[in-house]
C-alpha cells in the first residue's frame, strides 16, 4: 500500500477585518502563498479544509475572489481539495460553490448531511462533519444541561457512524470544524471542560481513524487526550487581539503503515498584533521606540483622570498613525471608562432587540417567530417601565 500525503489548514477567515479598519485578505494571501509554494515542492495530494473558510456569512468579491484562486491553483498543482462549513461560513453560501467546484476535485461538505458526508478516494476515506449548532439538534427545552450531554451524545454516535461507513478502507481521515474539552484557547492556558459549554470529549475520537484534522480553535495544538491523532492547526494569521504573539502553523500528515508522521509547518506572518500599555509616567515617545511598522497596536493607557487619558490618547494617535487599532484606558473608574469607549459600539448595543431578532433569523433564513416577539416585547417594558 502506498503511502499518502496531505496538508490539513483551517480558520482561514477570509474576509477578516479589525476593529473595521484594517483588512486581513492580505495577510491570509500572504500565508496561502506559502502553502501554495510548500504544496509544490512537497506534492501532497490532498488539502483538508478544516472549516471557516470565510469570516462573514455573506462573503466579499474579494475574499471569494482569494478563496477560489486559491482552491484553483492548489488543483491545478494536483492536490485534491477537501473542504468542510465551520460556524462562521453560510452552508448556502457554500453549497451555491459546490458546481463548479467538483470539476476541479474539490469537494466542499457545506453543513451536515448523513447521508453524504463521507469521500472515499482508492485507498483513503474522509468522515467530513461541518460545525453543527447545538441549536440545530438538541433541546433546550429540558435545561441547558441536558442538552450538552445530549449533544456530545449525539455528536459521539455519528463520529462512530462514519467510522462504520468506512470501514476496511486502510486509510481513514476525520475532518471536524468541532470544539474539544481540554483544548486551549488563545494564549492564556485556561482550559474549556465538557460541563462548561457544547465541548465534546477527546475520548469520543476513535484510534480507527489514522488521522483527525480539526477547525474551530485558533491556537494550534495536539489533543494530547484523545485516542486518535488529532490536531487543531488553528488560524493563518493573528486573527484579533486575542491571538496577539502567537505563532501560526498547518500540518504535513503522512500517512503510512498504518501510521501518520505529523509535521508542524511555521506560517511566516505579514503583520502581527500587539498588546502594549503606556504607563503612568512613561512617555509616549518611549512607548514608540518598539514601534514596527509591520505591527499593529492595542494600547493600554494608565490615567488617573479623563483628561489624562484624552490628552494622551492624542498623542499615542498621533505617534502610532495608521498601526493603531485601539486604545484602552486602565486605571479609570468604570463610570469614567464608559465614556471613553468606541461610541459606534455603543450604537449598535442600543439597537431594538426586536429588529435584531429579526436580523438574526433573517441572516439564518429562518422564519419569524412571533411568539418570542411578544416575549421579546414583553420582556422590553418590564425593563423600561
Ligand atoms: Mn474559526
Amino acid at each position: 500500500m502506498s503511502h499518502i500525503r496531505l496538508i490539513h489548514i483551517a480558520d482561514l477567515h477570509a474576509g477578516k477585518t479589525n476593529d473595521r479598519r484594517l483588512n486581513r485578505n492580505e495577510d491570509l494571501r500572504y500565508a496561502l502563498d506559502q502553502i501554495l509554494e510548500f504544496a509544490k515542492e512537497n506534492r501532497p495530494h490532498y488539502a483538508v479544509v478544516a472549516g471557516d473558510i470565510f469570516d462573514k456569512k455573506v462573503p466579499d468579491a474579494e475574499s471569494i475572489s482569494l478563496i477560489t484562486e486559491f482552491f484553483i491553483k492548489l488543483s491545478q498543482s494536483g492536490v485534491k481539495v477537501v473542504a468542510i462549513g465551520g460556524n462562521h461560513d453560510s452552508a448556502l453560501f457554500l453549497r451555491s460553490q459546490t458546481h463548479w467546484a467538483e470539476h476541479f476535485d474539490i469537494k466542499l461538505f457545506p453543513s451536515l448531511d448523513r447521508k453524504n458526508f463521507v469521500l472515499r478516494d482508492g485507498d483513503i476515506a474522509f468522515v467530513c462533519i461541518p460545525f453543527v449548532s447545538e441549536r440545530g439538534i438538541t433541546d433546550l427545552s429540558e435545561g441547558s444541561d441536558k442538552a450538552k450531554i445530549q449533544y456530545g451524545e449525539l455528536m459521539r454516535k455519528l463520529i462512530l457512524y462514519g467510522l462504520k461507513q468506512v470501514e476496511g478502507v486502510p486509510y481513514k481521515v476525520l475532518v471536524g470544524h468541532l470544539y474539544f474539552a481540554g483544548s486551549k484557547l488563545g494564549n492564556t492556558e485556561v482550559e474549556v471542560t465538557v460541563t462548561d459549554s457544547y465541548a465534546l470529549s477527546q475520548s469520543a475520537l476513535p484510534p480507527e481513524f489514522d488521522y483527525v484534522a480539526l477547525g474551530h480553535v485558533h491556537r494550534y495544538q495536539r489533543l494530547e487526550a484523545s485516542p486518535a491523532e488529532a490536531y487543531y492547526t488553528g488560524s493563518l494569521y493573528q486573527l484579533d487581539f486575542g491571538e496577539a504573539g502567537q505563532e501560526k502553523f498547518f500540518n504535513y500528515v503522512v500517512l503510512e503503515d498504518n501510521r501518520a508522521r505529523v509535521e508542524r509547518v511555521k506560517l511566516s506572518l505579514l503583520r502581527e498584533l500587539k498588546k502594549v500599555t503606556l504607563k503612568r509616567g512613561q512617555k509616549v515617545s518611549d512607548l514608540a521606540k518598539e514601534l514596527n511598522k509591520n505591527t499593529y497596536y492595542w494600547v493600554n493607557i494608565e490615567a488617573s483622570t479623563p483628561q489624562e487619558f484624552l490628552l494622551k490618547k492624542q498623542e499615542v494617535e498621533r505617534v502610532f498613525g495608521d498601526n493603531l487599532l485601539r486604545v484602552y484606558p486602565l486605571g479609570l473608574s468604570n463610570r469614567r471608562r464608559k465614556l471613553f469607549q468606541d461610541p459606534k459600539r455603543d450604537l449598535e448595543k442600543l439597537k431594538n432587540p426586536i429588529e435584531m431578532y429579526r436580523e438574526y433569523l433573517k441572516s439564518l433564513g429562518r422564519e419569524w417567530n412571533g411568539k418570542v416577539e411578544d416575549l421579546l416585547k414583553e420582556l422590553m417594558e418590564e425593563i423600561t417601565t
